[in-house]
C-alpha cells in the first residue's frame, strides 16, 4: 500500500460540506487514515476572492500515482468543479502533495507538489496529520513551516477534527 498526502480547498458555497463531501467520496476509492484540523486560509495567488478552508488527508492506497490523480480529478468533477481562473475560486481542490516518497516529473503530474513548500495552508495542515511519519518530503515540509508565520499568512484554525468518521457522519 503507498501513502499518500493531499490538499485540499474550497471556497465557493457551504464550504465546510465541501470538505466533508470530498472526504466521504475519498473513502469510497481510498483508506483514508486521517483528516487534519479544518483551517481557514487567506487567498494566496489571486487576492480578490473569498477565503478558503483548507486540510491535508492521508490516505493509503493500491492505486498508482496517475489513478490517483484521476481519482481526484474525478470527484473534484462530481462536486461541481468547473475549471476557470487560474488559482480562482473554487467548490473543490484536491491536490496530491506527497506519494511515499517519491519523486515525479510527468506533463499533467508533479510530486511533491511544486508549490507546496511555498504555501503555509499546505504545510500547516499537512504537517499537523503526519507528525511522525518519516520521509525526506516531509522533513522539509517541518523544517519550512518553523521559518513561516502563520499569523502573517493568514492562517487560523477553524475547526477541530476529532475522527474522520465523526466529521463525515455529522450534519453540516
Ligand atoms: N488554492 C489555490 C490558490 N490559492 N489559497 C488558499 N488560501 N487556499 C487554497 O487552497 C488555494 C489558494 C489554487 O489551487
Ligand atoms: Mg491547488
Ligand atoms: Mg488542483
Amino acid at each position: 500500500m503507498n501513502d499518500v498526502f493531499l490538499s485540499i480547498g474550497t471556497n465557493i458555497g457551504e464550504r465546510e460540506n465541501n470538505l466533508k463531501q470530498a472526504v466521504r467520496l475519498l473513502q469510497h476509492q481510498f483508506e483514508v487514515i486521517n483528516v487534519s484540523s479544518i483551517y481557514e486560509t487567506a487567498p494566496v495567488g489571486y487576492l480578490d476572492q473569498p477565503s478558503f478552508l483548507n486540510i491535508a488527508v492521508h490516505v493509503k492506497t493500491s492505486k498508482s500515482p496517475f489513478d490517483t490523480l484521476f481519482t481526484c480529478q474525478a470527484i473534484e468533477n462530481e462536486l461541481g468543479r468547473v475549471r476557470d481562473i487560474r488559482w480562482g475560486p473554487r467548490i473543490i481542490d484536491l491536490d496530491i502533495l506527497l506519494y511515499n516518497h517519491e519523486n515525479i516529473e510527468a506533463e499533467n503530474l508533479i510530486v511533491p507538489h511544486p508549490r507546496m513548500y511555498e504555501r503555509a495552508f499546505v504545510l500547516v495542515p499537512l504537517v499537523e496529520i503526519a507528525p511522525n511519519f518519516a520521509c525526506e518530503q516531509l522533513a522539509q515540509a517541518r523544517q519550512k513551516l518553523d521559518t513561516l508565520d502563520r499569523e502573517k499568512e493568514g492562517i487560523t484554525q477553524w475547526k477541530t477534527i476529532a475522527t474522520v468518521d465523526e466529521f463525515v457522519r455529522s450534519e453540516s
